[in-house]
């Protein structure tokens, strides 16, 4: 790999048809719970490329060199699944270990164990083979897998540490440590709350179902010819 004249676009591609894929594969398992009336983990998929900005802005910060940077930066190609319940985000990660199109690399659990400045979600890293016109390529996936409240925090600090230029000051860092731990609380009551309910469904009150096309499942959506 060479900086000067470095086409990111033919480097980013395989990397976007990758995230494009896992979208799809995660709203297809969506949408397999949902069809079959099972309990469904998962909430929201998203994914992301980053921009070549982004990753020559992490290189220089860890001491990547140009050349090191497709083995070294894992998360180019980021897939982010929203949940629920902190009990739904281990079960998509359990999900995820049992895939047969990755090969696991790494799991970290910054929510058993939450970054200094309060950050948590469960991230894991992968190896995906990408199909490409020169053959397989393989490479690194990050999943970050998350609840609603670990994201409602990340997408905050995340936006005030762009806006401070990483330097957040410190009665700002402290309040968001004192938010993270208000946004545990609330995982914790609604974790509660979903082993009550849970119980209650199992004594054999039945859940009513909700019409599909309010959870925008509709069947049949390749009938393009
Ligand atoms: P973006 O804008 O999301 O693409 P790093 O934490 O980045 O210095 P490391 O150890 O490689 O270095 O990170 P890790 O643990 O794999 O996490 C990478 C991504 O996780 C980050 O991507 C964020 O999306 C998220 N993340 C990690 N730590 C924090 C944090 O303290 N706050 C928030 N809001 N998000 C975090 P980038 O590179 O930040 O970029």
């Amino acid at each position: 790999m060479n900086e000067k004249d470095f086409k990111w676009e033919v480097f980013l591609q395989p990397y976007e048809l990758a995230i494009q894929g896992f979208i799809i594969k995660f709203e297809a398992i969506k949408k397999q719970h949902i069809l079959r009336g099972m309990k469904n983990p998962i909430e929201i998929v998203t994914g992301r490329v980053k921009t070549p900005e982004s990753i020559l802005e992490k290189s220089k910060r860890l001491g990547i060199s140009f050349s090191e940077i497709p083995d070294k930066i894992y998360d180019i190609a980021g897939i982010r699944i929203t949940c629920k319940y902190i009990q739904d985000v281990y079960e998509v990660a359990n999900m995820l270990k049992t895939r047969k199109d990755i090969e696991i690399k790494e799991v970290k659990d910054y929510i058993q164990e939450p970054k200094p400045s309060g950050y948590k979600s469960l991230h894991i890293i992968a190896v995906y083979n990408v199909e490409t016109i020169d053959g397989q390529i393989p490479i690194n996936m990050e999943f970050q897998i998350r609840t609603h409240a670990m994201h409602l925090w990340a997408s905050i600090e995340h936006s005030l540490k762009y806006k401070f230029l990483r330097n957040i000051p410190d009665n700002i860092k402290d309040r968001l440590l004192a938010a993270s731990e208000a946004a545990a609380s609330l995982d914790l009551e609604m974790s509660k709350i979903k082993q009550i309910v849970d119980a209650i469904n199992g004594e054999g009150i039945r859940k009513q179902p909700y019409p599909l096309e309010d959870m925008d499942i509709h069947l049949n959506n390749l009938r393009k010819w």
